[in-house]
């Protein structure tokens, strides 16, 4: 079996497998089993460029490489391009972005470096998976150092339409990077038909199939591989003895009421404060609610150096407060806002004693608190999941009550609905969501994408070698 490379801008331990999410589990699982190398910053800071080395930690055939980012790059290129210029422009909302000179300089500069890094430790034969917005033209990076090896990259987060994405400077080169990759995987149908979109109407590209557009003298497969949980793993734990436990605790002391749970970074793609909103209305147009029903809305800390961020964290605290002192008496307080990480028992716990998951982003490339909701749930007596028509997970959980987040009084009523669905019908939604989770796994993800960037490989092997050129 081919050696695998993946490259990520953080990478998980695996001495520490607890600490991550059903995803890196199971794609840690796959490396172990397979050979890999793993390949990414370590999360660590350093004042002096001189400073940046590359550490090697082995884990059986499982290796990992990180190295650390100067300051300026945390600055440029995480802070300032990814994460205040991309992410914005990729979930709509421009009037949030940020776009300097400097900041799309430290993106090349840490792309560049990264890609230089990573050439001399490549072999042939090796499959490369290169993952999400930080490391867009890592792949070109490679390509024109030479590297002839089948190049896959996975965009986590959505892909905007042709009018938002022609708003950000430097787009042509980004997306022609892009296009430098065997395969480009998405999350949605709408994600990938967005970028074919935009190839077609402003590269020059030309579909040849459903999946393969070719542009200039390159063809490059656009596919769609929707990412999910390890589903297992995620219900064993929501019903092990600990998490049972924990349910009794709290509705022994009626903490855990009718109650509703979103669980989130605390992100203004989240749409945190819109879903305030709409429980403050649950509370006013069905006043049969008030000390009945409670949301635990658990937001974990994020980027919290980028000032967009500071400043939803100010508007929930304050629509909490609001909520809670307007309709709050000494037994009962309607919002519960917990600031802070959760161990992933506990969570799995929380979502199973939750009489209703609300997941309400305004844009969201897949959404895996949706699929771990569903997951956690006990089959002979399901809680309700109510999500945003705007999740990429809405693609297919059509079992749901889906709504419009922007919309408070429809997600209200999607409440008061939920609150109130007979059992049946809950059993029914949830069998069927279920089904679907599991169809769509970590596993199913990973080994989708990397049987299709094999065959692009194949692809590559029968192509004329001088088509492998990337204009840089
Ligand atoms: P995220 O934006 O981080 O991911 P999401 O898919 O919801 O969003 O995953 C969040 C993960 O963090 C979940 O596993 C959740 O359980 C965990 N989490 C959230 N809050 C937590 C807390 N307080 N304590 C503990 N764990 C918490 C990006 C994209 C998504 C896409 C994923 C995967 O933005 O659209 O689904 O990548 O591709």
């Amino acid at each position: 079996m081919r050696r695998l490379v993946i490259v990520s801008n953080r990478v998980a331990n695996p001495a520490c497998d607890q600490a991550h999410g059903g995803l890196a589990v199971c794609v840690l699982d796959s490396l172990r089993k397979r050979g890999a190398m793993w390949f990414g910053w370590n999360g660590a800071i350093v004042t002096d460029e001189a400073e940046i080395d590359v550490a090697t930690a082995k884990f059986g055939d499982l290796t990992l490489m990180t190295m650390p980012l100067a300051e300026r790059d945390y600055r440029e290129y995480y802070l300032g391009f990814a994460n205040a210029a991309l992410w914005p422009v990729h979930h709509n909302r421009l009037d949030l972005a940020c776009f300097t000179q400097e900041n799309i300089e430290g993106y090349r500069r840490v792309n560049d470096r990264f890609a230089g890094t990573l050439m001399p430790l490549l072999a042939p034969s090796d499959l490369i998976w290169v993952h999400d917005y930080h490391f867009i033209p890592l792949g070109a990076g490679l390509r024109a150092r030479g590297a002839a090896n089948s190049i896959g990259f996975f965009l986590h987060i959505p892909f905007p339409t042709p009018d938002v994405l022609v708003a950000m400077p430097e787009h042509e080169w980004l997306i022609n990077s892009l296009c430098g990759y065997d395969l480009v995987g998405f999350q949605t149908k709408t994600d990938q038909a967005n970028f074919c979109r935009f190839v077609c109407d402003f590269m020059g590209g030309e579909m040849i199939s459903d999946e393969v557009i070719r542009v200039a003298d390159k063809l490059v497969s656009a596919s769609v591989f929707p990412v999910g949980i390890d589903v297992d793993a995620f219900a064993s734990i929501a019903k092990n003895p600990k998490a049972t436990k924990l349910i009794q605790r709290l509705r022994s002391v009626r903490e855990l009421r009718m109650n509703v749970i979103g669980v989130d970074r605390l992100d203004y793609t989240k749409g945190l404060p819109d879903r305030l909103r709409a429980f403050k209305r649950v509370i006013e147009l069905y006043p049969q609610n008030r000390r009945a029903v409670t949301l635990m809305q658990i937001a974990t800390p994020t980027r919290e150096d980028v000032r967009a961020y500071a400043d939803i964290r100010h508007e929930l605290e304050a629509l909490s407060g609001e909520i809670n002192g307007e309709f709050g008496d000494f037994d009962w307080t309607p919002v519960r806002y917990i600031h802070r990480r959760i161990a992933r028992d506990t969570l799995a716990a929380l979502y199973r004693g939750s009489h209703v998951g609300l997941v309400t982003p305004l844009r969201d490339g897949m959404n895996l608190v949706a699929k771990e909701y569903v997951a956690a749930q006990d089959e002979g007596n399901p809680g309700v999941l109510i999500l945003s028509r705007f999740a990429g997970a809405a693609e297919d959980l059509q079992e749901a009550l889906i709504v419009n987040p922007y919309d408070a009084d429809e997600v209200a009523h999607a409440m008061q609905i939920a609150i109130n669905m007979p059992l049946a019908e809950r059993i029914e939604r949830h069998g069927a969501l279920m089904a679907r989770v599991r169809q769509q796994d970590a596993c199913a993800w990973m080994e989708g994408f990397l049987d299709a960037l094999a065959d692009c490989g194949q692809r590559r092997a029968n192509m004329d070698p001088r088509s492998f050129c990337v204009r840089s």
